[in-house]
């Protein structure tokens, strides 16, 4: 619509999206958010607070791609890959219980988008595989990858080309000997630690 102010008539801002259900995005195709903002119905999916077992905004199956989305708040369990995704300029205004969680195994491809105000994790990896990092913001957050707690399985986790601020705890997280990370080209403030529980030899930076 258009809305009268005193710089004229401009257009308003859109609602955002509720989400009432998850989005399921199916195996092997692309959900293409063109830029609308989501929500999450609170009493469907989850508030977005530090409570286990909320739903998830978007589903993605084995192959999907997500671009061009804002999830805003609340963002309940955010987005959830099973398998192979690729996530393409999405930002997390302000990240619900957490961001984004590999539910069963292989690779996640985060290129661009950004992540705020995450009270704990952005990047849950409760599955084997690789979460590669690139072009991306996150500020005000506990941690940027977590390989979830008490797991030996292994991760490969990369960050390249990114601007991370305001941590808490670390950038990547892992109580596995066999999990490596790496870390590139990078731009941090107050950050305090960027790898904990790795084994020496599993993390490089440069
Ligand atoms: C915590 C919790 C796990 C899992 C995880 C998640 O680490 O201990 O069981 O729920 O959060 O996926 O959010
Ligand atoms: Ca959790
Ligand atoms: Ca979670």
């Amino acid at each position: 619509g258009l809305v009268a102010s005193i710089f004229g008539v401009m257009p308003a801002a859109a609602a955002p999206t509720v989400v009432n259900s998850t989005i399921v995005v199916p195996k092997g195709t692309t959900y293409d958010g063109q830029g609308k903002t989501f929500v999450a119905n609170p009493s469907t999916l989850g508030d977005g607070s530090q409570a286990e077992n909320q739903k998830p905004v978007f589903r993605l199956e084995a192959g999907a791609t997500l671009k061009n989305v804002i999830i805003g708040a609340p963002a309940a369990d955010g987005v959830h890959c099973y398998g192979n995704c690729n996530i393409s300029n999405v930002v997390w205004q302000d990240v619900g219980e957490d961001a984004l969680t590999l539910k069963s195994s292989g690779t996640v491809n985060i290129t661009g988008g950004a992540a705020y105000k995450a009270y704990d994790k952005v990047f849950q990896m409760n599955a084997s595989g690789t979460i590669n990092i690139k072009n991306f913001r996150a500020d005000d957050i506990g941690k940027l990858v977590r390989q979830n707690g008490g797991t030996s399985y292994a991760v490969n986790m990369t960050l390249d080309n990114s601007n991370i601020s305001n941590v808490k705890d670390s950038i990547m997280r892992t109580d596995s000997n066999s999990t490596q990370g790496r870390i590139t080209n990078t731009r941090y403030s107050k950050v305090p630690t960027l790898f904990k529980g790795f084994a020496s030899g599993k993390t490089s930076q440069s």
